[in-house]
């Protein structure tokens, strides 16, 4: 039977990403190991996440004994950072959590930037909202010392993408610059499972996510864009609002069900909220990996040049046609 031998011939991340990289004739497995180490970062989170609500209420075995319960994302961070300077295949490390870049030590240095936000949304963690760690990941080809020069480059330059989810079931999605694919948690075996495979966002969606609230302070395209999302000339339906306010969750749903997630300028934060590096890129990336979208209002969100690390930009991405709607009104505005 079909349904059994995808029952029992498990298509594991790892084997996945060793499948794929045999393709290019000069890998040498590294990508797969600093994989790994990302993927045990996750799984690490996963079950602090999972375990948040309880430790709040009941207090876990061997924390205490008087010592201050870390918070969720600097455990995270801390987490993160350890197992990719351990994988000894990174060089850059710029974390959301750590106003500086990390240079690896000489000794456990690789070939590999990561950019990433480990525990976004965190301020959803108390009501037990989805929440997730988002990466993006450069390689450096030059044989000089690395720099901030490069993590400082266009997200079209990013060799890999991806986020985790830790929602009703712990979800990584991944993109190695051909195609989306999507893997789910199986607890009893600790492995990422290919659940998702060739993830493709619908052409055309029926949703809009946005934080409406700051509505008095758009510029007039996006005010626009969202009035038509309401109030549509023809005879069809008006689309539906979804906003969780998790980026990755709001992500993860408009991937899989199509429509537009927009983060736009307003009046006062004129490079909307979200960062270039660990936020805009990653999800561009994926957005275009799978069909859709990203487009910062000016630009292809791909093509922009971060001058600082920690830098924001508005940010629209999604279903191809949706994001072309709000490209035409910023075209226009011009
Ligand atoms: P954070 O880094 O403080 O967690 O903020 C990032 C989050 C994103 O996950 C989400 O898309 C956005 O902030 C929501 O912002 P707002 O509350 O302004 O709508
Ligand atoms: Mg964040």
């Amino acid at each position: 039977h079909a349904a059994d031998a995808h029952r029992t011939d498990l298509m594991t991340i790892t084997r996945y990403v060793l499948n794929e990289q045999s393709k290019h004739a000069e890998s040498r497995g590294d990508f797969t190991i600093l994989l790994n180490h990302i993927v045990l970062g996750c799984k690490f989170v996963c079950s602090s996440v999972n375990k948040a609500g309880l430790a709040k209420l009941i207090g876990l075995a061997g924390e205490t004994n008087g010592e201050e319960q870390k918070k969720l994302d600097v455990l995270s961070n801390e987490v993160f950072v350890k197992a990719l300077v351990s994988s000894g295949r990174t060089c850059i490390l710029v974390s959301e959590e750590d106003e500086e870049a990390t240079f690896v030590d000489p000794a456990k240095r690789g070939r590999y930037c990561v950019c990433f936000d480990p525990l976004d949304g965190s301020s959803n963690i108390d009501c037990g909202v989805s929440i997730g760690t988002i990466f993006g990941i450069y390689m450096i080809k030059h044989d000089g010392e690395p720099t901030l020069a490069d993590v400082l480059q266009p997200g079209k330059n990013m060799l890999a993408a991806g986020y985790c989810m830790y929602g009703s079931s712990c979800t990584l999605v991944l993109s190695t610059g051909s195609g989306v694919n999507g893997f789910t948690l199986d607890p009893s075996l600790g492995e990422f499972i290919l659940t998702h495979p060739n993830i493709k966002i619908p052409k055309k969606g029926k949703i809009y996510s946005v934080n409406e609230g700051n509505a008095k302070n758009w510029d007039e395209p996006t005010a626009k864009f969202v009035e038509k999302c309401k109030f549509l000339n023809d005879s069809s339906p008006p689309r539906s609002l979804r906003y969780i306010g998790s980026m990755v969750a709001d992500v993860h749903r408009t991937l899989l069900y199509g429509g537009i997630f927009l983060y736009p300028a307003d009046k006062k934060s004129p490079n909307g909220k979200l960062r270039v590096l660990y936020e805009v890129f990653p999800m561009s990336f994926l957005m275009e990996q799978a069909g859709g979208q990203a487009f910062t209002g000016k630009q292809r969100a791909l093509d922009l040049v971060p001058k600082t690390i920690h830098e924001r930009s508005p940010i629209f991405l999604g279903s191809y046609d949706d994001v072309e709607e709000i490209k035409v009104l910023y075209a226009a505005q011009e």
